[in-house]
């Protein structure tokens, strides 16, 4: 028990929360707004980054709002959000909830995976972009109870890869893969992650777009353990699966790399939640770890890519 205990604290050293922390909140935000979190981003190839912020107002509306940066660290908002797409199946479809947007950059577009809310639950919504400036709206790619799309950044056997998160029937919820030859209509559907961590034994779903590594995909990925009968606590962890069979797990991590434990991670519109839609890997083999905090405000963390392999080995 110890010796696990010991395992744990090291793994969550591995992953250094920037102090600033957050990176962004509702203050940032051009209109009132209760949250800003859960951001996806992409780096360009001009070294620029665009994250695609979830923002969050009063009265429940979501945006999904691109922001800028030089360096990573400091984002700027844009003046107006993402407009939503005007395609009659869109909005007959959605009642103003959308959010968690994934951003992955195939063959030089960038294509966004966001899940969409309605009175027939949630499904993923596809845009794409060419200069993350217009976004065109591609259709929704799932049918309901899914949620948490993350498009690979490149094609495996020739087809597009997803993982998402659809729910079970018995409340629970883990990670499957499916392919797609046009990146609307996906089948080849396997399991990949049962929840089965004592830290993630109620769910578990993809989060940061996967890294390719020499070792397999690096997968950074939200895990949730309930306490106290009613209290979801969502965490990060780290597996590596095969870069030809995304459903083979190689190696995983058995504790998370990041758990919540500072003020905002544990106190906001949600209480304990560390949530990543999106990572950047450096060319010093730096991993920043986008995510947000307690549903309320936007983080950093960074980490050693060969630390977060290491991590997957139990090492
Ligand atoms: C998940 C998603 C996230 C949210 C998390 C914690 O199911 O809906 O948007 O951050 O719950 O509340």
């Amino acid at each position: 028990m110890a010796e696990r205990y010991l395992y744990a604290k090291s793994k969550q050293d591995i992953v250094v929360r920037y102090p600033g922390n957050p990176i962004l909140t509702k203050n940032d935000v051009p209109l009132a707004a209760k949250g800003v979190f859960n951001s996806g981003i992409i780096k360009k190839k001009d070294g620029k980054y665009v994250m695609l912020c979830r923002v969050e107002t009063p009265s429940m509306k979501q945006f999904v709002w691109p922001a800028d940066s030089v360096d990573g660290v400091k984002f700027q908002l844009r003046p107006e959000p993402i407009i939503m797409p005007k395609d009659p199946e869109f909005l007959e479809y959605t009642t103003g909830m959308y959010y968690d947007p994934r951003v992955t950059e195939i063959e030089g577009k960038y294509y966004i995976i966001f899940a969409c809310h309605s009175t027939h639950s949630c499904r993923l919504g596809l845009l794409r972009s060419t200069d993350m400036v217009d976004f065109k709206w591609m259709g929704f790619i799932s049918e309901v109870d899914n949620r948490n799309g993350v498009l690979f950044p490149e094609k495996i056997n020739g087809l597009y890869c997803r993982y998402d998160r659809p729910n079970t029937s018995d409340g629970r919820a883990y990670m499957w893969v499916s392919y797609s030859p046009d990146l609307i209509h996906w089948g080849g559907s396997k399991a990949v992650a049962l929840a089965k961590d004592e830290w993630g034994w109620k769910k578990n779903g993809p989060g940061a777009v996967p890294i390719k590594t020499d070792k397999g995909w690096l997968i950074i990925y939200h895990a949730v353990n309930v306490q106290c009968a009613a209290q979801y606590v969502y965490h990060l962890g780290v597996m590596l699966t095969d870069l030809n069979d995304p459903s083979k797990i190689i190696a995983r991590s058995d504790s998370p790399i990041l758990s919540p434990t500072t003020d905002y991670e544990l106190n906001g519109l949600s209480y304990a939640v560390v949530f990543t839609c999106g990572a950047v890997l450096e060319d010093n083999r730096e991993v920043k770890i986008y995510y947000g905090g307690a549903d309320t405000v936007q983080c950093l963390a960074t980490a050693k890519l060969d630390d977060l392999i290491d991590a997957c080995f139990n090492r």
